[in-house]
């Protein structure tokens, strides 16, 4: 997995707008050499500074216009460069060169973000998480701008204000800082059936991922692929992660918001940097425009999936991150998406959410990056050049020369002329519209329970539990009993018992709803879909539960070995040999960030103390080894700490590997209290441990013992 990185020619050309500042002298903007950095110009050693003083004046004027207003949502991201690579043509079903040609590498730049903290908020929110990624085409620049859920919680784009206004802080208080858990936000969520499925997915650990590199990534609305002929066919969107989709506990997501906000950030930077690259395999779902009406549900209603029973998920690419940016201002903050960026061969559909993001996206660039010219930015450029007659603007940085800026002309020689289609010319697919000028829904996306059962069906057992956890943490944190009443009230269309254990937990009764529905047709009943033949398709989806995920990877598994002075040198650095020969990542926590002195003399360097870190900033843990370690270990200094360590490891049903010597701190742990077997507590009694050990942390955590452990 160690390959180099892409030394790709258009690569070098978007880093050919960086510059470095090594072995130079400092200046003004304005390229003067400046003599003294540490003074302003004063009247006389302890007089009143001059106003005349244009280098202090320059230099605090430009740090007072540092920031730009964050993104009004996906305000915290992180960004990285990579490469699209092409395994098979889909030449038959669309024309765009970029998913046509198996030779051609295509650059990318990918920005993962949460939605509703600011951008200084913690990574380990319970939220969406933004996938959004800008492909550098020879056509032009194409994005995809993607969650990591494939459904979202309303159908039209007239309620995302609304949407947005409840989950942000409570306008009056500014308060809960990225957080859904508030009255604002579920009393939007009780009176929006139609939010129902995505809420399935944001009360699931899909909301609390272990890293980007283990989330799935989805284009979400339902798109078209047109090919060479004019023909269309439907196309969704997907990024399979070769780790898995993994995630953390919701007690774990909470501490790791103190103990290191910057988890998600720090880990795809770390991974990065030690050539761990995070790599998705990238999937189409195909469906001929003739079978559009041939689902129980509308290809236009992106509240709903297309299971992957009816249409599978056909492999036909990689994506793979293999760059982290030079400067995080320059190049995640300005980076500026748009899901009308497209090339010929990719097009919309009428999708109505869609269909109003294509207005949002160009308008809050204006304001976030203040002007018309922010595709100058060298983030943002094409590598196609830019020839139009757009002309000046706030920062404009082409220089154009010649003096028409209008066409038709003949003073220019006609150009630049309009491109025919057989020379890449862009247009717009043929669909035929008909109909009234309307404002209404359609019936057809009317069914806002059915593939919220499916969800909920497909879940495995643990991740039911998980579910209904955080629905009841979400609804204890809402002051309105009759919010959680009627939130319970929806929740009983999806599972009776899901909704009696809810309100048993946040102290409602389950009471049939009576509600205003804003999004439904007067006349109907939400519970009245609830037919026979919709039943059938809620039965289970494997995709959607994270239990059948890839389990046989530790690669970029971070995992901490507890050591101290007089440590088995021996058996520490052969099973951190073996674990980093499988890529996995070893860190050594210590008493103190003194280097330790093993039984052989060799010093190991911690990167942590016990006071530095936590247990969950790791997937597993190794203790030991050596009993002249397990003492100084258990000193009463350190006993706490590592107890501490190693039961809330094991409450989040982590690994744990007891080494050489360590029984002293195994009896003392709650590890030892328990009698049931347990696949991922290793010992030096087991006959193959490191081997066991290895196992364990590939199956991420121990889920289903969950209730064992923790009793
Ligand atoms: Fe966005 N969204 N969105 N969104 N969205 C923005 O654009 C908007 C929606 C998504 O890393 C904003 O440049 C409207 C769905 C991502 O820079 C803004 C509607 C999906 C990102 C905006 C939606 C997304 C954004 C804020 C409903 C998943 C971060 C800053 C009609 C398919 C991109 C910006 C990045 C960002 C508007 C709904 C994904 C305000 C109006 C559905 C990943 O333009």
């Amino acid at each position: 997995m160690k390959d180099k990185k892409t030394t790709n020619d258009k690569l070098d050309q978007l880093a050919s707008h960086t510059t470095s500042n090594d072995d130079t002298k400092l200046t003004t903007n304005q390229g003067l050499k400046i003599n003294d950095n540490q003074n302003s110009l004063t009247a006389g050693e302890r007089g009143a500074t001059l106003l005349e003083d244009f280098i202090l004046r320059e230099k605090i004027t430009h740090f007072d216009h540092e920031r730009i207003p964050e993104r009004i949502v996906h305000a915290r991201g992180s960004g990285a460069h990579g490469v699209f690579r092409l395994k098979k043509s889909l030449k038959q079903y669309t024309k765009a060169k970029f998913l046509t040609e198996t030779d051609r590498e295509t650059p990318v730049f990918v920005r993962f973000s949460t939605v509703a903290g600011s951008k200084g908020s913690t990574d380990l929110a319970r939220d969406v998480r933004g996938f959004a990624i800008k492909f550098y085409t020879e056509e032009g620049n194409y994005d995809l701008v993607g969650n990591n859920i494939p459904v979202f919680f309303i159908q039209d784009a007239i309620k995302f204000p609304d949407l947005v206004h409840a989950v942000k802080p409570e306008p009056h208080n500014e308060i809960p800082q990225a957080a859904s858990a508030h009255d604002t936000f579920w009393d939007f969520i009780s009176l929006m059936p139609e939010s129902m499925h995505m809420i399935m997915w944001v009360m699931s650990d899909r909301a609390i991922p272990r890293s980007f590199s283990r989330m799935e990534g989805f284009g979400v609305h339902t798109f078209r692929f047109i090919n060479d002929e004019g023909k269309a066919h439907f196309v969704k969107f997907h990024f399979k992660p070769k780790l898995g989709v993994h995630s953390v506990a919701w007690d774990e997501a909470q501490k790791i918001s103190g103990v290191d906000p910057d988890f998600h950030k720090r880990d795809l930077w770390e991974s990065i940097e030690s050539g761990n690259f995070p790599e998705w395999d990238f999937g189409v779902q195909l469906i001929p425009e003739e079978d559009e009406d041939k689902f129980d549900f509308d290809l236009l209603d992106p509240t709903k999936i297309i299971p992957e029973e009816e249409v599978p998920v056909e492999i036909f690419g990689t994506l793979t991150l293999n760059r982290n940016p030079d400067n995080f201002f320059a190049e995640t903050e300005q980076v500026a998406f748009h899901p009308g960026h497209l090339v010929p061969g990719i097009d919309f559909s009428n999708d109505p959410l869609l269909q109003g993001r294509l207005f949002s996206y160009t308008d809050t660039q204006l304001s976030r990056l203040g002007s018309p010219n922010f595709h100058e930015i060298p983030i943002n450029r094409s590598v196609n050049p830019v020839h139009n007659n757009q002309r000046d603007g706030h920062m404009r940085q082409q220089i154009v020369k010649g003096k028409v800026s209008y066409e038709p002309n003949s003073i220019g020689g006609g150009c630049p002329f309009q491109a025919m289609m057989s020379e890449g010319g862009f247009a717009s697919h043929q669909e035929r519209v008909s109909g009234t000028k309307i404002r209404a829904r359609s019936e057809s996306f009317v069914d806002h329970y059915s593939q919220a059962k499916l969800f909920y069906n497909s879940q495995s057992d643990y991740e039911k539990t998980h579910l209904q956890n955080a629905l009841i943490f979400e609804l204890s944190k809402v002051t309105i009993p009759e919010i959680r009443e009627r939130v319970v009230g929806q929740l009983n269309f999806i599972d009776k018992s899901l909704a009696q254990t809810v309100a048993s937990k946040v102290g409602v009764e389950v009471k049939e709803l009576e509600f205003p529905n804003q999004s439904l047709p007067a006349d109907s009943n939400p519970a009245d879909l609830q037919s026979e033949e919709r039943e059938a398709h809620t039965r289970a989806s494997e995709a959607l539960s994270m239990a059948n995920t890839v389990k046989n990877t530790i690669q970029g598994r971070k995992i901490g070995f507890i050591v101290a002075s007089g440590a088995d040198f021996g058996i520490i650095n052969d099973l951190k040999n073996k674990l980093e020969d499988q890529n996995a990542v070893v860190e050594i926590i210590a008493p103190s960030l003194a280097p330790v002195k093993t039984d052989k003399g060799d010093a190991l360097t911690p990167k942590h103390s016990l006071t530095s870190t936590a247990s969950v900033c790791f997937d597993a843990l190794f203790i030991g080894a050596g009993e002249e370690a397990a003492k100084e270990l258990m000193n009463a200094e350190n006993k706490h700490k590592v107890l501490q360590f190693i039961n809330e490891a094991y409450q989040h049903c982590k690994a744990i590997y007891f080494g050489e010597g360590t029984e002293v701190i195994y009896k003392s742990s709650n590890v030892a209290v328990k009698k049931h077997e347990d696949p991922a507590i290793v010992n030096w009694e087991d006959s193959d441990p490191d081997h066991k050990f290895t196992e364990a942390i590939a199956n991420h955590r121990v889920w289903e013992l969950e209730a064992e452990r923790n009793a």
